[in-house]
């Protein structure tokens, strides 16, 4: 049976050794383990990662795999050096603070990446030792961007969905990064990419454009091929727990002991892990700037500063740690009393249910990020608000502002803005305040995190159900020698070839696509038996057609359709032809040309095509949009249909297509086996005119008419020249 494979760095798991020097296991209760808890913990299933120790000990190593088992937990060993260069090193020195928009803080160091690229090797050969090939995997976060990549290339068919937990940066960020292509390449192994806002989703796919020439429709890629999903799945969080725990009668009673040692306060609540991205050191500024400005609110608030340690062996996070230190001195020694501290500052994680308790007697809390890619600190806050009372300020530079826009939202680079935030939090109106939490509890409640998980995995088989649907188009091999036979069988062949994309790839310069050597024999050869009657049909002028196939025994369709040209005869038009409405259209094109450096328009005889190949990826794009609606507005009363075609938007008389020449020339010519082949749009009208068991074959993988699919020009040439040789 096929099971499912959660990976992340890290395993949900901590494991120490008691006084006896014996292995101590304790889960983690974090909310990804929570979420997950429900996927992994059930049947075969497994979370595969790093446990946490350092060991070399192959006894040891032995002894934890065993005793992770039962967790359903298979570990990933690490190694000092691994530890060093992939995680300290590549992880939180280059992707960390590039993707948090720190990049003053980022190195690019050939090593560290070297180090990345073997430490993800070590993961992705851990898996495959795992896995099964009809398995479902679910990769996690930065640290393991090229797994879903190296697994694709071993298990073409696994259904992979890939969860980046941090900001996915700008392009102008991101392709700061030498590895930025591998990078990319790595991540589009998965099937389903996931991140928290639309934003980042956004920043990906540009770079996936600009950097790979990928495009997508409404998040959807072609990668090889295969369809690849990319959407923004914002992550909830456990909210009974959050909001039963602080319901409790242990967490109640906490709360009146520190309310008993604080006296009457109002408290502003702080609550992350030691990261230059969370804004500590900005808010702690904030804070001294408030009491300037506020006197009167000495002696009356206090904050709570909970920094939970972490990546301290990292250079930047100690000069961090030391900044805050010296902060919060200089903000107690300048306000505090001997009968009150502005500051309360512990550098230490707590149990959730004194966590719980901050959370609860906090009037405001101030959760300032300067980037975070979503942030779960707050929306705890505002689950734990069991009376609905408190105030949260929150930075709009977090993925949870987009969810949370009852909170106070500020920019966390503006001090003014933060310190005005605490006044008006420290007074809001209490009928205000639960106004805001109900707004957010309610959505907080239904977006939780078994909501996510569920939201992920349905994405993840629906986009798997899309390639399936897809596959059964592809000529395999079987349908491949039924049609040889066939075609050996058959005395008048009918061969329609479209040609740019179908015989020749694509090239920037549209003159470039002329025939190459292999394309010339195939033609050549083809051409041969007299049972082949080749049309190549095609929306090229007809000129160019006929510099580059009129000199092979072939008939020649152009121009979409408009032109004909038989074997030994003249061009000729299927019906007669009007352009008379080129002398409105052209000035159109032209003015998106003067507007749009690189485009250009071509004229045909009975068409207008203008080209943006050329042109900046993204504007090009933009100005089709603007002008394919221009176009149609303009065409809605006239006989004219616009046409969007690689990087071309073409225009031509409706009444003319490839479909309706094609069936002409077969009402004119005997066959008794037909092959059609073509890979864009137009080409669907001839395949709609074939009768039903001819051979329409699409180059591509986008939805067809056909019957079956190919996926590029290489392969449109092998079956030609097994046509030939058969
Ligand atoms: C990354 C992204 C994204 C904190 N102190 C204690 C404690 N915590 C728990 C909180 C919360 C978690 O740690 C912190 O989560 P955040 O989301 O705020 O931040 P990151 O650790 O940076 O997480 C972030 C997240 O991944 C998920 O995708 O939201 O943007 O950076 O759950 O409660 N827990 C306990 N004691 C503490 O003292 N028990």
């Amino acid at each position: 049976m096929s099971k499912t494979i959660i990976v992340s760095n890290r395993l949900p798991i901590k494991i120490e050794r008691d006084e006896k020097n014996e292995l101590e296991y304790h889960s983690s209760a974090g909310g990804l383990a929570t979420g997950l808890g429900s996927i992994y913990k059930e049947g075969n299933n497994l979370w595969i990662g790093w446990p946490g120790l350092l060991t070399e000990d192959e006894n040891e190593k032995a002894e934890i795999t065993e005793g992770i088992q039962k967790e359903s937990m298979f570990p990933v060993f690490l190694t000092e050096e691994d530890i060093r260069d992939f995680y300290e090193g590549f992880s939180n020195e280059t992707l960390w603070p590039n993707f948090h928009y720190f990049i003053q803080y980022a190195i690019y160091e050939p090593h560290l990446w070297e180090a990345y690229k073997r430490v993800n090797r070590k993961f992705a050969d851990e898996i495959i030792k795992k896995a099964d090939p009809d398995d479902t995997l679910w990769i996690h976060d930065y640290q393991l961007m090229l797994v879903p990549d190296m697994i694709r290339q071993e298990y073409p068919n696994v259904s992979m969905g890939f969860f980046l937990h941090i900001p996915f940066p700008s392009y102008e960020i991101f392709r700061l990064l030498p590895w930025r292509k591998e990078i990319l390449r790595g991540v589009l192994g998965s099937d389903l990419i996931g991140f928290h806002t639309y934003d980042d989703m956004r920043h990906f796919l540009s770079s996936t454009s600009r950097l790979l020439g990928i495009s997508n429709s409404q998040g959807r890629l072609t990668v090889k091929n295969r369809a690849v999903m990319v959407d923004s799945f914002p992550m909830g969080i456990d909210y009974d727990k959050y909001a039963d725990t602080a319901a409790s009668p242990e967490v109640l009673e906490k709360e009146v002991q520190y309310r008993i040692s604080l006296g009457d306060q109002q408290l502003i609540l702080s609550i992350d892990r030691l990261d230059y991205s969370k804004g500590i050191a900005q808010r702690l500024e904030a804070f001294d700037v408030f009491f300037q400005r506020y006197p009167e609110y000495r002696n009356k608030i206090s904050l709570i500063l909970v920094v939970v340690p972490s990546r301290d062996q990292v250079g930047q996070y100690k000069e961090l740690k030391e900044d805050i230190e010296g902060l919060v001195g200089r903000i107690n020694g300048k306000y505090g009393r001997i009968n009150w501290t502005p500051i309360h500052f512990f550098y230490r994680s707590f149990p959730l249910t004194e966590l719980s308790a901050f959370y609860r007697m906090a009037d405001v809390a101030l959760v300032t990020p300067m980037r975070d890619g979503m942030n779960l600190v707050c929306k705890e806050f505002v689950a734990s608000k069991t009376n609905k009372k408190g105030v949260l300020i929150l930075s709009e530079m977090c993925g949870a502002s987009k969810e949370l826009s009852d909170a106070l939202l500020i920019n966390p680079n503006d001090q003014n803005q933060i310190v005005e935030a605490i006044r008006e939090a420290l007074t809001m109106p209490e009928e205000e305040q639960i106004l805001h939490n109900t707004n957010m509890q309610n959505s907080l409640k239904r977006y939780n995190i078994t909501h996510w998980v569920n939201l992920f995995m349905t994405s993840l088989n629906n986009i798997k159900k899309t390639q399936n649907s897809m596959q059964t188009h592809k000529l395999d091999e079987r349908s491949l020698e039924k049609m040889l036979e066939e075609f050996s069988k058959a005395e008048e062949r009918v061969i329609f070839l479209d040609y740019d994309g179908t015989l020749t790839g694509f090239v920037d310069n549209p003159r470039e696509a002329k025939p190459d050597e292999e394309l010339n024999n195939i033609m050549q050869n083809i051409v041969k038996d007299p049972r082949n009657k080749v049309v190549v049909i095609s929306g090229r002028d007809k000129d160019t057609l006929n510099e580059w196939m009129g000199k092979y025994a072939v008939d020649l369709i152009a121009e979409h359709g408009v032109w004909i040209r038989e074997k030994g005869k003249d061009w000729r038009t299927i019906i007669a032809m009007k352009n008379d409405w080129k002398k409105e259209i052209l000035p159109v094109l032209e003015l998106y040309v003067n507007r749009t450096p690189g485009s250009f328009i071509e004229e045909k005889d009975y068409s207008l095509v203008w080209h943006y190949r050329k042109v900046e990826t993204g504007l090009g794009e933009l100005r089709t949009r603007e002008l394919t609606s221009h176009l149609k507005y303009m065409a809605s009363n006239s006989n004219l249909q616009v046409l969007e075609g690689d990087k071309v938007v073409e225009i031509k008389d409706r009444e003319v297509n490839k479909g309706r020449t094609a069936t002409k020339w077969m009402e004119a010519h005997d066959h008794d086996f037909v092959f059609a082949v073509g890979d864009d749009s137009t080409d669907e009208d001839t395949f709609k005119a074939m009768p039903k068991d001819a051979y329409t074959i699409k180059v591509g993988s986008a939805s067809s008419a056909a019957r079956f699919s190919v996926d590029s020009y290489k392969d449109v040439r092998n079956i030609l020249k097994a046509m030939i040789a058969y």
